[in-house]
């Protein structure tokens, strides 16, 4: 929880609404399971709401909610997740522990957006 605590502190890198399932914890597969969370990429993590904020604007969860999850980015794998899907738009996340996930979102911008995003923290935190 203390971890918690201190991202308000951390820049936002992006943040956004996105569909996502995991498909793996800790190397063993998972069914899948969509679902629709807020999500904030902060620092070395990626960090998942419920539902959005409310206040504007709107970049962290609710204020004073607790995430849903969180998944440190730090030797994380990032690759387009259309082997894995029928959806459009899909990014697939592999942390170090094993878990995947997958991130979809209709608009393909927004999908762009993240990709760009994503692959940038991951590159940055592997010259750290
Ligand atoms: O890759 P899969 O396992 O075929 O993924 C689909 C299934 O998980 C399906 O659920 P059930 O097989 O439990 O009924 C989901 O409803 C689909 O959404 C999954 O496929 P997409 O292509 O949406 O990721």
């Amino acid at each position: 929880m203390i971890t918690f605590l201190s991202f308000p502190t951390q820049e936002v890198e992006k943040s956004g609404m996105l569909n996502k399932t995991k498909i793996a914890e800790g190397g063993r597969k998972l069914r899948k399971n969509w679902g629709s969370s807020w999500v904030v990429l902060a620092g070395n993590s990626l960090v998942f709401y419920k539902v959005p904020p409310t206040s504007v604007p709107a970049v962290w969860g609710p204020a004073g909610s607790r995430p849903e999850s969180s998944v440190d980015l730090r030797g994380a794998a990032l690759a387009h997740g259309r082997h894995l899907s029928s959806r459009q738009n899909v990014l697939h996340v592999r942390t170090v522990p094993g878990h995947e996930f997958l991130l979809q979102s209709d608009d393909e911008t927004e999908f762009r957006a993240w990709h760009r995003a994503l692959r940038e923290v991951i590159d940055r935190l592997e010259r750290e």
